[in-house]
C-alpha cells in the first residue's frame, strides 16, 4: 500500500431505478447489489468496497431510493437514507440525464444542505442521452445544491467509472484501509443468496407483484462429500393469495423459472452444484410489522 492511502465512506443517494446498484456491479465487477426495474429493491447497509491497492479504499454504503413513504418500509428507507448521510465522507446523487426537478429533488437537496460532506451529481445513463437534454439537467440540479463535481457515466457500460473512481478519491481522507483488499461485500453468503433469489423474483415477476415479496433462507447446508454441493430451501413470502398463485404459475412455470435462474447465479457465487427448493408462503401485511421487516432482512 501507498504512502498516502486514502480511505473513505460514500454513498449514493437518488431516485428508485437510476441505477445505483448497476453502478455498485460495474465498480465491484460481479454481482452484489441487486439490480431491477422495480423501485427499492435494494437493502440499505450493504457495504461495498472497491479497493485499489496503489490509490486507496471505498466503502460504499447502498441506500434504497429516497421517496415519500407510504408504509413502513418506505418510512424504514427514508430514515436510513438520513441516517448513512451523516456518516460518510462524500455524497454522490445520481440522476437520469433527462430529468426535471422534482418535489422528491428537493427533498433530497434540503437533507443534503444539512449535511458537511461534499455532494458530487453523477448523471447515469449518457448512453441513452442527448447532449441538449444533459446540459439542462446539469444547470437544473446545480440550482438546487452546491456540487463540487458533475461526472457523467454509463453504469451499464462502464463509461466514465475509473474517471468517476479517480474524483472519489480526491475526496476521500487519507488513512488506512477499513478491510482487507480482497473484500467485496460485509454481506454473508446467506444474505447474498437471498439478494439473489429476491432479484431473480422480481425479474421474473416482472410488475404482476406489488413489490411485496420477502426471501428467507429457510436452510443452507453444504453436502459433505468430494464434489461441492449445497442444498438450500427458501422461502418467498408475499401478502395475499393471488399473489401467491401469480408467484408459483401455470403448472409451476413461474417458480421453476425463479429457481433456475437463482440458481445458476448461486452456483457461481459459492462456486458448487446446488440444489435449491423454494417454497412461496401467504404473510399478509407483512410490510407494515416492524418485527417481519426485521426477519426479513431490512434491519437497523
Ligand atoms: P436503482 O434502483 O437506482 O438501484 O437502479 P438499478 O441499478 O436497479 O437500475 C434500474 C434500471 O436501469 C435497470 O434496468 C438497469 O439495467 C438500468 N440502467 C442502469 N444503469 C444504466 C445505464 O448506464 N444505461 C442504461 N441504458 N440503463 C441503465
Ligand atoms: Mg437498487
Ligand atoms: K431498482
Amino acid at each position: 500500500m501507498s504512502d498516502n492511502f486514502k480511505s473513505g465512506f460514500v454513498t449514493i443517494v437518488g431516485r428508485p431505478n437510476v441505477g445505483k446498484s448497476t453502478l455498485m456491479n460495474h465498480i465491484i465487477g460481479q454481482k452484489i447489489a441487486i439490480t431491477s426495474n422495480k423501485p427499492q429493491t435494494t437493502r440499505n447497509r450493504i457495504q461495498t468496497v472497491y479497493t485499489d491497492e496503489e490509490v486507496g479504499q471505498i466503502v460504499f454504503l447502498d441506500t434504497p431510493g429516497m421517496h415519500e413513504a407510504k408504509n413502513k418500509l418506505g418510512e424504514y428507507m427514508m430514515s436510513a437514507a438520513k441516517s448513512t448521510i451523516n456518516d460518510v465522507d462524500l455524497i454522490l446523487w445520481l440522476v437520469e440525464p433527462d430529468t426535471k426537478v422534482g418535489a422528491g429533488d428537493k427533498k433530497i437537496a434540503e437533507l443534503l444542505s444539512t449535511v458537511d460532506a461534499p455532494v458530487m451529481l453523477v448523471i447515469n445513463k449518457i448512453d441513452m442521452a442527448d447532449g441538449v437534454k444533459v446540459g439542462e439537467t446539469i444547470s437544473a440540479f446545480k440550482d438546487l445544491c452546491d456540487f463540487v463535481e458533475v461526472v457523467p457515466v454509463s453504469a451499464l457500460h462502464g463509461e466514465g467509472c475509473d474517471d468517476l473512481l479517480s474524483t472519489i478519491f480526491k475526496y476521500l481522507p487519507e488513512g488506512p484501509a477499513f478491510y482487507d483488499p480482497e473484500t467485496v461485500t460485509n454481506q454473508t453468503l446467506r444474505e447474498i443468496t437471498a439478494e439473489i433469489i429476491r432479484e431473480k423474483s422480481l425479474h421474473a415477476l416482472n410488475d404482476e407483484v406489488p413489490h411485496g415479496i420477502g426471501i428467507l433462507i429457510d436452510s443452507m447446508k453444504e453436502r459433505p462429500g468430494k464434489r461441492p454441493m449445497w442444498d438450500i430451501e427458501a422461502t418467498i413470502v408475499c401478502e395475499k393469495n393471488s399473489h401467491k398463485g401469480i408467484i408459483i404459475g401455470k403448472g409451476g412455470a413461474m417458480i421453476k423459472k425463479i429457481g433456475t435462474n437463482a440458481r445458476y447465479e448461486i452456483e457461481k457465487l459459492l462456486e458448487a452444484k446446488v440444489n435449491l427448493k423454494l417454497f412461496v408462503k401467504v404473510k399478509k401485511d407483512w410490510r407494515e410489522s416492524e418485527y417481519d421487516l426485521k426477519t426479513f432482512g431490512y434491519k437497523k
